[in-house]
């Protein structure tokens, strides 16, 4: 009996034991990168690492946001009637998003990303008086470098 108990707590220690370690071999924390929206731009940090970074959606404005990543510069982009970009014409070069970022509010998504060249674009559409505007018509666009 009293070698039984020896044993039960030899287990629990190694148990406890492996889950420490587990614990201290957890890796960083994850970079972020916080863009903030407004009526009508997108600010982003200039350089971004190479790997996953947590993109934060910093909604400041009063209308509803989102951010799109395009793999590549901001140059050429192609757009519909409505000055928007036709994203279905870039679907290959399109990373992610993150949608529906309401005003006043964050939002946040990782994306893994390659060395290179990329572009944030917030193309959602909202009223202005009676009028439909496409919120990268109106000039929320921008890049960043991955390195
Ligand atoms: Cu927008």
């Amino acid at each position: 009996m009293q070698r039984l108990k020896w044993r039960f707590g030899t287990v629990v220690l190694v148990v406890s034991t492996v889950a420490l370690g587990a614990c201290s071999s957890a890796p960083a924390a994850t970079p972020r990168a916080t863009v903030t929206m407004s009526e009508f731009t997108l600010q982003a940090p200039a350089k971004v690492a190479a790997g996953t970074t947590e993109f934060v959606a910093h909604n400041v404005g009063g209308a509803q946001h989102e951010m799109v990543v395009v793999r590549g510069s901001k140059d050429g982009l192609p757009t519909k009637a409505n000055g928007s970009v036709n994203e279905s014409a870039i679907e290959s070069r399109i990373v992610g998003e993150i949608e529906k970022v309401q005003a006043q509010t964050d939002k946040s998504k990782r994306f893994e990303l390659r060395p290179g060249t990329y572009t944030l674009i917030c193309n959602a559409d909202s009223m202005l008086g009676s009028t439909q505007v496409n919120h990268y018509a109106k000039g929320m666009v921008t890049e960043f470098t991955v390195t």
